[in-house]
C-alpha cells in the first residue's frame, strides 16, 4: 500500500517517442537503424502498454482492497483480434503514436500490419467473449476472464484448387508483446487415479488419489476499458510439464521417453479445437476443459481471496459465468474442493455451489450439446464422476417429488444419459447447478424454454432468462470504420462510443441529403479500401462500383451458404439463358468468408463449390464484370474489420430456429448494411428495431419450419415444382462449374439438397429470390437505400455489448460497477 505505482507517462509526442526508443534499445537490444519491423512493432506495443500499466496496477490494487463482487467469465475461447489498435484507442494515443513514429520516419500502419491476431476462438462464441470483457472493463465491472493460451489458434485457411487446406496458426512464433507470464502463480492440475475413503469426516467426502498432473502457468493480458482508468485482466493458462525431464529416465538413457511425457502434458494447451456447433468427444478436449477451470478456481480461491476468507460468503464475492458447457466441469470441482479439501458437509457445499454459477447456452442444435462418456470422465476425473452421480441422485429425487409417477420425465432430465451409451449431459449439469440459465437472443431463450430445456423450465421457470448478445462499438465501429465514426461524431457528438443508444439522434440526419451524401462517400471509400486489400492479398477483383453483398460466418449447413449459392447460380443461369437481361442486373460482388471444421465433409464440399462457381463466373467475359464472387481465404477479425464497413447487404439466412443469435448481423447493421434475413436469432430483434421497411425478411418462421418438418419435408417436391430452382440445381449437378465433374462436391451437394436438405433451403428458395428482387429494386434508388442504411445505424444502438453486460448485471450477476477513480 505504501508504494503507489509509477505515474502514467505524459501524453505527448516527445514522451511517447522516448518510451518507444527506450523499448527499442533496452527491450529489444537494437537501435532504430537496425531494427526489424517486428522489433519496432514490439517497441511500439510496449510503449503503449506503459500508458495502460499504471491503470492496470491501480485496478488490481483497488480490487484487492475493495473485495467487491467479481464476475469471472470462464470461456474456452477468446477471439481477441488485433491488440495494438485497441490499446492505442483505449489509451487515447492514436494521434500521438502516429506522429511520434512519423517524426522518426516510420509508418504506424506498416507496424500494425506486423501483428498476428490471437485467433483463440472459432467464431461467434469466442468473439462474444472478447466483446464482453471489453464491455466489462468499459462499464467498470470488477471482473476477470479465464481461458486457455492455445499455442496454435484457429487454423489458417488456404485454398488449393479451390479446396480448403488447413495450416497451423503459430501466432506466437515471433512472441507477443501483450502477455505477461507469471510462473510464480502456476498451479498444479491433477488427473486420473482412483478415490478412497475420506481422510476427513465431512458427510459425502472421499479422497481423490490422482495419478498424473500438469502445471498450469498463467499469462496475463490487459483488458483496458475505454478511457475510464480501468484495466481488467484476462488470464490464460498454458500447460507445462511438471519437470523439464524425468531425470531418472533421462539418466537411464530413456531420453525420448522423457521428452514424450513432457510433450504429452504440454499438448493440453497446444491447439484450439477447430469446431463450431459440433462437439468433439475427444479426451484431450475434456483435459483442456478441466485444466483451465481447475486452474482458474484455484487461482481465485488461493490468490484473489484473502487467506482467511470465509467461503460461505462466496456468493457475495463472485459469479462464475459459464460460457456454454465447456467450463461446466467447474461445478463438481468446486464441490470437491469444499467437501473433500475443506471438509464441508455435502449439503453446505451444494448450497454455496448452487449460488455461484450461471450458465449461458449458445446453441439450439441438439447435436451441439456436449456429452461425455461416463467411461472417459471416470477414467480422467474419477472423483468428479462420483460427485456428478450424487448431484444427479438428489436432483432426480427432486424431480420425482415435483412430478410423481412421471418416470419418463425423470429419464429425460437425468444428468446421465443411458442411450446410446452412458454419458454425462453437461447442459443438464449446468442447468441443475446454475442459479440462472440464459439464451443469447429473445427467440433463442424462448426456444430453450419451450424445447431444448423445456422440462427444466417447467420445474424452475424463474431460473431462465434472456440476454441478447451485443458487440463492442469500440472495435466494430470506432476502429473498423473511422470514416463513419467521424461522421457520426460530427453529427451527434462522441457519446455514442460508450452509450450506443445515442445513435438514435442520427435519425433526423437520415433525411438530410448532405449527410446521406457524406455517408455514401464513406461507404464508397470503405469499398475501395476493401478492393485494394483483396487485390493485394489475394488478387481478387470486385465488381466495379457495385453492391457488396456479404455472407461471412462459419461454414455450416444450418447457416445455408448453399441457399446463397442457389441465388447466385439462378441469377447466372437467368442471364446466360436470356431470361434476365444483363443490363437489368445490379453490379454486385458476392463476398464469402467462412472456415469449415476440418472434419466436416459437407462444409468443405460447399467451400469447394463456392470457389468453383466463383471461378466460372469471374472468368465469364459475357457478364462484363457485373457479377463477381470473392472468397478471400482465412476470414478472421482483421479481415472482418475491413469487410464489414464496406458491405451494403448482410446475408443472415439460416433456417429459422437454428441460429441462436448471430453477432455478425449486428456488426453489419451498425455499419450501415441492410439485412436480408430470416426471422431467426437476433435478426428478429434487428428487424423489430430497424423496421420492416429497412430489412428484407424472407422464409419460413420457426413454427412454420417445425410444422413442415413434422409433416414430413420433401425437397424433391420443391425441386420439381419451381423451374428456376430446378435449373439452378441442375446446372450445379451437371458439373458445369466443376469442369464436368458430377461426382465430387457438385454431385454431393446436388444430391444432399434434392434428397434430404436437412435445413430446408429449397423450401425457402422462392421467398429468398423474391426478397433478392426487392433488394435489387431498393438498391436502384441508392438515395433511399442510404437513408435506410443510416436508419439501420441509428436504430441498432441496442446491440452494444455494453447493453448486454448491463443486462447480465441486472438479471444475473447482481455485481456493481465500481468507479476506478473513487
Ligand atoms: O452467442 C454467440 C454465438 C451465437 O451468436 C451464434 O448464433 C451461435 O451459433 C454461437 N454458438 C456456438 C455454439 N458452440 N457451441 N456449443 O458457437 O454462439
Amino acid at each position: 500500500e505504501n508504494t503507489p505505482p509509477l505515474a502514467v507517462p505524459e501524453h505527448s509526442v516527445e514522451s511517447f517517442t522516448r518510451s518507444f526508443l527506450r523499448e527499442l534499445n533496452y527491450g529489444r537490444g537494437v537501435d532504430l537503424d537496425r531494427a526489424s519491423a517486428n522489433d519496432k512493432y514490439f517497441a511500439l506495443s510496449r510503449a503503449v502498454r506503459h500508458y495502460l500499466t499504471t491503470r492496470w496496477l491501480e485496478t488490481l490494487r483497488n480490487q484487492h482492497r475493495d473485495q467487491a463482487k467479481t464476475v469471472a467469465y470462464l470461456s474456452a475461447e477468446f477471439l481477441l483480434g488485433p491488440q495494438l489498435e485497441n490499446a492505442l484507442l483505449a489509451a487515447d494515443l492514436e494521434d500521438i503514436a502516429r506522429d511520434a513514429l512519423a517524426n522518426l520516419g516510420e509508418d504506424i500502419e506498416e507496424l500494425r500490419a506486423v501483428e498476428v491476431e490471437p485467433g483463440l476462438g472459432n467464431g461467434g462464441l469466442g468473439r462474444l467473449a472478447a466483446c464482453f470483457i471489453d464491455s466489462l472493463a468499459t462499464l467498470n465491472v470488477p471482473s476477470v476472464g479465464y481461458g486457455i493460451r492455445y499455442e496454435y489458434g484457429i487454423f489458417k485457411q488456404t485454398f488449393v484448387d479451390g479446396k480448403q487446406v488447413e495450416k497451423p496458426d503459430h501466432w506466437l512464433h515471433l512472441g507477443s508483446p501483450w502477455e505477461l507470464p507469471h510462473p510464480e502463480y502456476s498451479v498444479p492440475v491433477w488427473f486420473g487415479g482412483h478415490t478412497e475413503e475420506a481422510t476427513n469426516s465431512a458427510e459425502g467426502a472421499r479422497t481423490w488419489v490422482p495419478s498424473w498432473h500438469v502445471t498450469a502457468k498463467p499469462y496475463n493480458y490487459m483488458v483496458p476499458g475505454y478511457r475510464n482508468g480501468r484495466v481488467n485482466t484476462l488470464r490464460l493458462w498454458s500447460a507445462r510439464a511438471r519437470h523439464d525431464f524425468d531425470l531418472r529416465e533421462f539418466n537411464a538413457g530413456e531420453y525420448t521417453e522423457a521428452v514424450r511425457a513432457r510433450t504429452f502434458a504440454e499438448n493440453i494447451s497446444k491447439v484450439l479445437y477447430p469446431e463450431d456447433s459440433t462437439p468433439q468427444g475427444k479426451e484431450l478436449r475434456l483435459q483442456q476443459q478441466y485444466f483451465f477451470v481447475a486452474a482458474s478456481l484455484r487461482d481465485f480461491l488461493d490468490h484473489v481471496l484473502p487467506e482467511d476468507y470465509d467461503l460461505h460468503n462466496l456468493p457475495n464475492r463472485i459469479t462464475w459465468q459459464l460460457n456454454d458447457t465447456h467450463p461446466v466441469i467447474a461445478v463438481p470441482e468446486l464441490m470437491r474442493i469444499l467437501v473433500d479439501e475443506k471438509g464441508w458437509d455435502w449439503a453446505d457445499a451444494w448450497a454455496v455451489t448452487q449460488k455461484v454459477f450461471a450458465y449461458t447456452c449458445h446453441t439450439l442444435l441438439p447435436e451441439a450439446l456436449e456429452v461425455w462418456p461416463v467411461e472417459l470422465l471416470g477414467r480422467l476425473l474419477p472423483r468428479h464422476l462420483e460427485i456428478i452421480y450424487r448431484i444427479n441422485e438428489e436432483f432426480l429425487e427432486e424431480v420425482r417429488e415435483a412430478f410423481p409417477g412421471d418416470e419418463l420425465r425423470v429419464r429425460r432430465m437425468s444428468i446421465i444419459a443411458e442411450e446410446p451409451g452412458r454419458a454425462v449431459r453437461m447442459a443438464h449439469l449446468a442447468t441443475v447447478a446454475g442459479f440462472k440459465v440464459n439464451g443469447v437472443a429473445e427467440l433463442h431463450s424462448e426456444l430453450l424454454k419451450d424445447k431444448v430445456l423445456n422440462d427444466f423450465a417447467e420445474m424452475w421457470p424463474d431460473k431462465f432468462t434472456n440476454v441478447t448478445n451485443g458487440v463492442t462499438p469500440r472495435r466494430f465501429v470506432r476502429l473498423a470504420n473511422p470514416g463513419l465514426s467521424e461522421l457520426i461524431t460530427a453529427g451527434i457528438g462522441d457519446g455514442w462510443i460508450t452509450d450506443l443508444e445515442q445513435l438514435r439522434n442520427l435519425e433526423p440526419l437520415a433525411d438530410d441529403p448532405e449527410f446521406r451524401r457524406a455517408f455514401r462517400d464513406i461507404k464508397g471509400a470503405n469499398k475501395h479500401r476493401l478492393a485494394q486489400v483483396l487485390k493485394d492479398r489475394d488478387g481478387i477483383e470486385l465488381a466495379g462500383d457495385g453492391m457488396v453483398d456479404a455472407m461471412v460466418k462459419r461454414l455450416h449447413e444450418y447457416k445455408r451458404q448453399s441457399l446463397k449459392l442457389l441465388h447466385i447460380v439462378s441469377l447466372y443461369e437467368g442471364i446466360k439463358s436470356g431470361r434476365i437481361p444483363l443490363e437489368s442486373v445490379t453490379p454486385r460482388t458476392f463476398v464469402f468468408g467462412a472456415k469449415a471444421a476440418p472434419g466436416y465433409v459437407r462444409a468443405k464440399e460447399t467451400i469447394e463449390l463456392i470457389n468453383a462457381i466463383g471461378r466460372t463466373i469471374n472468368a465469364d467475359a459475357s457478364l462484363e464484370g457485373r457479377l463477381k464472387v470473392a472468397f478471400p481465404p482465412n476470414y478472421n477479425v482483421t479481415l472482418a474489420e475491413m469487410l464489414i464497413p464496406a458491405a451494403d447487404l448482410s446475408e443472415q439466412i439460416s433456417l429459422a430456429g437454428k441460429e441462436a443469435s448471430g453477432t455478425g448481423n449486428m456488426k453489419f447493421a451498425l455499419n450501415g448494411a441492410l439485412t436480408i434475413g430470416t426471422d431467426d436469432g437476433a435478426n428478429v430483434e434487428i428487424r423489430k428495431l430497424v423496421g420492416d421497411d429497412h430489412f428484407f425478411l424472407f422464409g419460413m418462421s420457426e413454427p412454420e419450419a417445425s410444422d413442415l418438418q413434422a409433416e414430413g419435408y420433401d425437397p424433391g417436391a420443391y425441386y420439381e415444382s419451381d423451374p428456376q430452382l430446378k435449373a439452378a440445381l441442375n446446372l450445379i449437378g451437371s458439373g458445369h462449374f466443376t469442369g464436368g465433374d458430377r461426382d465430387g462436391a457438385a454431385g454431393s451437394i446436388f444430391a444432399s439438397l434434392t434428397q434430404r436438405d436437412r435445413f430446408m433451403a429449397l423450401a425457402d428458395f422462392r421467398s429468398y429470390m423474391d426478397a433478392q428482387e426487392r433488394v435489387e429494386s431498393a438498391y436502384a434508388d441508392y438515395e433511399s437505400w442510404s437513408r435506410s442504411a443510416i436508419l439501420n445505424i441509428a436504430r441498432s444502438g441496442f446491440f452494444s455489448s455494453d447493453r448486454s453486460i448491463q443486462d447480465y448485471l441486472d438479471r444475473i450477476w447482481g455485481a456493481k460497477p465500481i468507479d476506478q477513480n473513487h
